[in-house]
């Protein structure tokens, strides 16, 4: 069973697009354990995106993701890291496959609309630097469960 931290992005959210993007991790079978509308602060954005400090668009993602509200998700099944990236599509919009998300709506890097995590400790890390213990629901008993992971 993997964690994977999702963020319906500033860009996302104020396009009306939040429905659609969670109803695709919750038709893939992803199991939400955690969600919240929160306004990013500065500290916890730099903290997210650490490991693209020295990376010259690390300033514009940051002013990014903390221009407006987001709504953060923790998601859990097996493969969920796999499988969420390949539902949130390429990083570059324009190489992002049709029926993705990044690849339906859409077209810079620059508003690419949702993160997913890229590994399993990083899964993690994330959602513990996004919950609280007290605001996950783990494993809580899902009556499709059977018909999705067996
Ligand atoms: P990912 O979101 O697909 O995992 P990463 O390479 O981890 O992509 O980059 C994190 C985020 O940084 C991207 O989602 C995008 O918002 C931003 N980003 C990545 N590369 C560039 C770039 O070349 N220019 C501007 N922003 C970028
Ligand atoms: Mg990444």
């Amino acid at each position: 069973m993997e964690r994977t931290l999702i963020i319906v992005k500033p860009d996302a959210v104020q396009r009306g697009l939040t429905g659609d993007i969670i109803k695709r991790f919750e038709q893939r079978g992803l199991r939400i354990i955690g969600m919240k509308l929160m306004h990013v602060s500065r500290e916890l954005a730099e903290k997210h995106y650490d490991i693209h400090r020295e990376r010259p668009f690390f300033a514009k993602l940051v002013n990014y993701i903390i221009s407006s509200p987001v709504v953060v998700m923790a998601l859990e099944g097996p493969n969920a890291i796999a499988a969420a990236r390949a539902t949130i599509g390429a990083t570059r919009p324009h190489e992002a496959a049709a029926g993705t998300i990044r690849g339906d709506y859409a077209l810079t890097v620059d508003y690419n609309l949702v993160h997913g995590s890229d590994s399993v400790d990083n899964g993690v890390l994330e959602v513990n630097n996004f919950f609280s213990a007290a605001e996950l629901l783990p494993g809580w008993a899902r009556s499709t469960d059977a018909w999705i992971a067996g």
